[in-house]
């Protein structure tokens, strides 16, 4: 109850700072903070900078709600995903067992890695809900082992700020920024309640960030690169979502 109505009291305070002192005034706090996002321009630009600021300094530290088992969903939602490639059809005539995750860009050791590889990484799980822009969602466990682990791995530079994952999916490819990547509960994902991760929910390999809406969850990843600006990637708005729509930050 406190830290809800502690909440309350600092969104209202944003708000407020908005009103009375204008957009100008709260984006400036914003960059005090380095927490502008990428789609910050054009019509909902400062709508992004808000939500994005004012929710990242109130959840810094906080967890996703994670579920008991109890509460795990027994027909999860199966969000279609466009039909698979030959590329895709390839790995998984071979069982994935050629299935490589690319990291790159600004660490220490570039590393390709096999999902072997990835295996031997500290194994952890967690119970939480992947709930879609479109209003459904469902609660599921997660194996698999925290980003974080990897990006030490390769030595992740600190003048890094976003990390930038993409689908074999062309179309799929979305960033978070530091504090997101290295959250204990963002996940390279490759088990799903007790068994392997099915294709259909992102199999071979999935990153899952429960603490924002299922687009960021992005399956089938094949690549991971750090950067210290997002202006170069795609047309710099961040990731494919805000390029069709949507927010670059979904939180939840
Ligand atoms: N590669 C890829 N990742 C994707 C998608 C997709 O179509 N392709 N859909 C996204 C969307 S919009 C949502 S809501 C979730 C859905 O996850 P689910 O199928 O586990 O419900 O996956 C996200 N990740
Ligand atoms: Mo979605």
């Amino acid at each position: 109850m406190r830290k809800i109505s502690r909440r309350r009291l600092i969104t209202s305070g944003v708000v407020a700072t908005a009103g009375v002192a204008g957009l100008a005034a709260a984006t400036r706090i914003a960059a005090r903070h380095g927490l502008i996002p990428p789609d910050c321009r054009g019509v909902y630009g400062p709508g992004e900078t808000l939500t994005y600021a004012a929710q990242k300094l109130l959840t810094r530290h906080s967890l996703a709600r994670e579920f008991p088992r109890s509460m795990i969903s027994a027909k999860p939602f199966l969000n279609a995903v466009a039909p698979f490639s030959d590329a895709f059809k390839a790995h998984q005539a071979l069982g994935f067992s050629d299935w490589t995750l690319k990291v790159d860009g600004m660490v220490a050791r570039p590393t390709t890695f096999s999902l072997s590889d990835l295996r031997t990484l500290p194994r952890k799980s967690q119970i939480t809900e992947v709930a879609c822009e479109e209003g459904w969602s469902y609660i599921a466990e997660w194996i698999g082992t925290p980003l974080s682990h990897v990006l030490h791995e390769v030595g992740v530079l600190p003048e890094a700020r976003y990390v930038v994952y993409y689908s074999i999916e062309p179309d799929w490819w979305e960033s978070v920024d530091m504090a997101d990547a290295l959250h204990p509960q963002t996940f390279l994902t490759m088990g799903m309640n007790d068994g392997d991760l099915p294709v259909g929910f992102g199999g071979p390999l999935r990153l899952r960030v429960p603490r924002q809406l299922g687009y960021k969850s992005v399956k089938f990843i094949t690549r991971i690169t750090a950067t210290d600006s997002l202006r170069g990637f795609g047309k710099g708005l961040g990731s494919a979502s805000p390029e069709g729509g949507y927010s670059w930050f979904a939180g939840i």
